[in-house]
C-alpha cells in the first residue's frame, strides 16, 4: 500500500511503473486532470468574493469579466486536457456535443466529465466537485464514450469542501488526496478507501416520495427509518457520495414522474461513481441492472442510481430489483 503523505504525481508514477507495458499516456493525463482541478479548487475558495465584484461591475479588479464557476470551471478543463494531448475527445455536462481536439488526434484516451456538480449549491457555500470517467479509444469516433461503465480505465471525483480533495481509481482500490494548501500538493491522506459493509444514514429526496415510479422504494426507506437509520442529503452528488463511500449507507437518485430516467448523468455522474464504490467494496445499480454494466445509448442520457453499502443496496434490490 501507498505511504501517507505521497504526493499524487508520484502515486501516478509509481503506479505506472507496476506496468511496464505503460506508455505513460494515462500518468500524463491524470495530472492535467489534477492541474485543472488545482486552479478549479482556488478559483472555488474565491466563490463569494468574486460574485460580489461580478455584481458590482461584472468584471474584478483586475479588469478581467468575472465568469459563473461552471462555466469557467469547463473551460479550464477543456483546455488542460485538450493540450495534455492525451485525450482523442472530451464530453462534457457543459456541451452538446463533444469536442476532438487537434493535440488529441493520435490519442489513445476519452473522457467524460462533469466540470462542477453541484452547481445550484456554489451560491450558498455548500460542497461542489469535479467528476470524471476515462475510457479507451476504440473506435476514434464519438461512439467510443458509449462503453460500458466496467470499462473505465479511471474514474475519480475532487471535492471542493472543507478541504479540497481528489478520489480516484484506476481498477485498482481506491485512494484519497487532499490538497495541502501551504505546498499546492495533494498528498495521500485516505489509503487504499473501504466502504464500510453496512452504515446508518439513507440519502435521498424524500420529497419527492409521492412523485416516485416505484412504489416499493416507500416501502424500502421506511423499513430503514424502522431499522434506526437516520438521513442526510445535501443535494450535491460528490458530496452525498463522497460521505457515503466514508460512512456507508445507501445514496439514491430514483426515477420519478418528472424526471422519468432520474436525474443523474450516467456517462459522468453514475458510472464514475459507480466504479469508485464498487472498488471501494460497495454496490451500484439503477434498481434492476449494475450501474457498470449498462450499455449507454447517448452521451447525455440520465438513469437512476443507487449505491452504497452491500448491505443497503442488497436489502434495496429485495423491494424494488
Ligand atoms: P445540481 O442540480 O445542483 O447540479 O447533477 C445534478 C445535481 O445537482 C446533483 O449533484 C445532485 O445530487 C442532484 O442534482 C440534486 O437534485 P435534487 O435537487 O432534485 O435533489
Amino acid at each position: 500500500m501507498a505511504k501517507i503523505g505521497i504526493d499524487l504525481n508520484r502515486f501516478i508514477l509509481e503506479e505506472e511503473r507496476k506496468y511496464p507495458e505503460a506508455t505513460g499516456s494515462l500518468s500524463i493525463a491524470l495530472m492535467a486532470i489534477e492541474s485543472a482541478a488545482k486552479i478549479i479548487a482556488s478559483h472555488v475558495r474565491m466563490a463569494g468574493l468574486a460574485d460580489i465584484l461580478g455584481q458590482a461591475g461584472k468584471v474584478n479588479v483586475q479588469g478581467e469579466e468575472v465568469q459563473k464557476l461552471d462555466e469557467l470551471s469547463n473551460e479550464i478543463l477543456i483546455r488542460h486536457l485538450s493540450d495534455s494531448g492525451q485525450f482523442y475527445a472530451l464530453a462534457s455536462e457543459e456541451l452538446d456535443e463533444p469536442i476532438f481536439p487537434p493535440q488529441g488526434v493520435d490519442a489513445n484516451y476519452v473522457i467524460a466529465f462533469d466540470p462542477l456538480d453541484g452547481s445550484s449549491n456554489i451560491d450558498v457555500n455548500v460542497s461542489i466537485g469535479t467528476i470524471f470517467s476515462i475510457h479507451r479509444r476504440v473506435t476514434g469516433t464519438a461512439d467510443d464514450f458509449l462503453q460500458e461503465g466496467y470499462k473505465q480505465v479511471a474514474a475519480g471525483y475532487i471535492i471542493y469542501g472543507s478541504s479540497t480533495m481528489f478520489v480516484l481509481t484506476t481498477g485498482n482500490g481506491v485512494n484519497g488526496f487532499t490538497l495541502d494548501p501551504a505546498v499546492g500538493m495533494f498528498l495521500l491522506s485516505h489509503p487504499d478507501m473501504k466502504i464500510p459493509e453496512k452504515g446508518k444514514i439513507y440519502s435521498i429526496n424524500e420529497a419527492n416520495a409521492k412523485k416516485w415510479t416505484d412504489p416499493n422504494l416507500v416501502k424500502y426507506i421506511e423499513t430503514l427509518k424502522d431499522e434506526g437509520y437516520t438521513t442526510r442529503y445535501i443535494g450535491s452528488m460528490v458530496a452525498d457520495v463522497h460521505r457515503t463511500l466514508i460512512k456507508g449507507g445507501m445514496f439514491g437518485y430514483p426515477a420519478d414522474r418528472k424526471n422519468t430516467s432520474g436525474k443523474l448523468r450516467l456517462l459522468y455522474e453514475a458510472a464514475p461513481m459507480a466504479f469508485i464504490i464498487e472498488q471501494a467494496g460497495g454496490k451500484a445499480t439503477d434498481g434492476k441492472t449494475d450501474i457498470l454494466q449498462i450499455k449507454p445509448t447517448d452521451i447525455h442520457q440520465r438513469t437512476p442510481v443507487f449505491l452504497g453499502s452491500k448491505k443497503e443496496i442488497n436489502q434495496l434490490l429485495e423491494f424494488i430489483g
